[in-house]
């Protein structure tokens, strides 16, 4: 490479991290409230907490799936042999493939190869089984990504699988399948399209634009509107590829169109990626207040505190590879995921009050990759077993514990235990003045008693008391294990020790 190339490569992959990284990041860490009230006209159009059926339902799934499929995994992050690492943003991002390793009239093969979609061995029923055997009670599946190309027979547009040899719809086949398993289905759907004429990045000025764009706001209801009749068992949407100045300058468009789409699918889920307010705020409003049902930011990362969440619901949305989403037919050379990696993030989103979605990306013929066969199975294993301490709980308002994570339904507390003590004694921290302590301690592996002891350190200045669980000496495991403790109302007041004076 000499050094004009070198540069344009730095150049282009910059350029696409900036893409994939909107400059509104900030929701994702701890968020500080707006000190002053501005007007807002466009603001939520849902309450923060709804307390529906539907809505309750998101809160208990714990573990969802996602699948990124379309013509992108037909090449599978590669082409003709050559590797498209480092040249694309991403596997599913592989359309915008440049610099020197980029093949030559590559968006050209690309934006044919919906010619070759023919997936042989797809079979919707047989991804809801194993979504099912996994423990996903949701599903989010991609109708139509960045590349604008449709998994179903749209009427709006001529770019889609009715064009390809399958023909078939693939989402009602997914709807379907899944809905079948008892899995909620959520369709992925990308506002933003690279190769639609009437799509523009910017926010649109001259006449001509204007009505170029307004095109596709027509258009992007049409479909919309289109799959909710197509789709009435969809449980909701999950947007992306919103965060262009074209679409931000949309806000009224966007404030009607949530609107017309819950009237018409009354019960419908939307996250905060769909829209923003009229002065650009996106997720949240200017005000703070979540724009959506969920927030939906939580993208490859996941929150530090319980407290950055500020009480709203959430879902994070994770990859087994660092970056990638669609199919990557080679996993050498990068750090992918292990099940126990998966099962931390997994409870450490549900005793957040979070849900743990994981992607999946199947290949051109409707195959999962071979390590995702295998994760799926071994968190279903795993789920199989700790069931009760990952559907349907709740944060438990506890001092996070090291050994683990918490969750909570009703009296019953659960400690995932991922790191071990050395010692055999899980400790538990509990505030002095807690109207519930733990009253017996068991294992949900085996439903097998555990000696359970109050430890008062008496340490000064102490706000806790201890609750000690110790394991039994043969209890050698491989995997995270849960405790289960009944919580009980405290026998008698701590012993008041008395504190230093300095
Ligand atoms: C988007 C897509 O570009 C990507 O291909 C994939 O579908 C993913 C689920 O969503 O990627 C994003 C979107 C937003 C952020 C990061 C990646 N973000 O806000 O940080």
């Amino acid at each position: 490479m000499n050094m004009k190339n070198i540069l344009k490569f730095v150049l282009v992959i910059v350029a696409s991290i900036a893409a994939v990284n909107p400059a509104d990041a900030q929701w994702t860490g701890p968020k500080s409230k707006p000190t002053k009230e501005v007007e807002v006209k466009y603001g939520p159009l849902t309450p923060p907490h709804r307390t529906d059926a539907d809505m309750e339902a998101f809160r208990s799934y714990g573990l969802g799936q996602f699948i990124h499929w379309g013509i992108y995994s037909i090449a599978g992050n590669e082409w003709n042999g050559i590797s498209a690492r480092g040249g694309a943003a991403a596997s599913e991002w592989i359309r915008s493939w440049s610099g020197p390793t980029a093949p030559k009239d590559w968006t050209k093969t690309y934006d044919n190869l919906y010619k070759q979609f023919n997936p042989k061995n797809f079979d919707a029923k047989r991804w809801a089984k194993q979504a099912k055997d996994m423990g996903a009670k949701y599903v989010i599946f991609t109708t139509k990504h960045h590349d604008g190309f449709a998994l179903w027979p749209t009427k709006y547009s001529d770019y889609s699988v009715s064009a390809s040899p399958y023909k078939k719809d693939i989402v009602k086949q997914i709807v379907d399948a899944y809905t079948a398993e008892g899995i909620d289905v959520y369709l992925y759907f990308s506002i933003l399209e690279w190769n639609n004429p009437n799509y523009m990045g910017k926010a649109p000025k001259t006449e001509e634009e204007k009505e170029k764009f307004g095109k596709f706001l027509a258009y992007t209801r049409n479909q919309l509107l289109e799959q909710l009749d197509n789709y009435p068992k969809i449980k909701g949407f999950w947007f992306d590829g919103t965060w262009d100045a074209s679409w931000k300058s949309a806000y009224e468009f966007t404030y009607n169109l949530e609107k017309e789409l819950r009237e018409k699918h009354p019960g419908l889920i939307i996250g905060s990626r769909f829209r923003n307010d009229e002065h650009g705020s996106r997720h949240f409003d200017s005000n703070g207040n979540i724009l959506g049902d969920y927030e939906q930011g939580w993208e490859r990362k996941l929150p530090a505190e319980f407290e950055w969440l500020n009480g709203n619901d959430w879902d994070a949305v994770m990859t087994i590879p660092p970056n990638g989403w669609g199919y990557m037919k080679d996993w050498s050379g990068i750090y992918t995921k292990t099940t126990d990696d998966l099962l931390d993030m997994l409870m450490r989103s549900v005793s957040m009050n979070g849900n743990f979605v994981l992607n999946f990306g199947p290949d051109g013929n409707g195959n999962m990759h071979p390590e995702e066969d295998k994760i799926a199975k071994e968190i279903g294993e795993w789920i199989k077993i700790n069931a009760e301490a990952v559907y349907g709980v709740r944060h438990a308002a506890l001092t996070p514990s090291k050994l683990g994570y918490f969750t909570q339904k009703d009296n019953n507390l659960y400690l995932t235990v991922f790191n071990q003590p050395v010692n055999g004694i899980v400790r538990i921290a509990v505030p002095k003045n807690a109207k519930q302590v733990p009253g017996t301690a068991a294992l949900l592996v085996n439903s097998k008693n555990l000696a359970l002891k109050q430890a008062d350190i008496g340490l000064d200045l102490d706000k806790n008391t201890y609750y000690d669980v110790i394991l039994p000496k043969d209890f050698q495991p491989n995997k995270a294990f849960v405790i289960k403790i009944k919580l009980v109302a405290p026998k008698a007041k701590a012993a008041k020790l008395m504190d230093a004076k300095m």
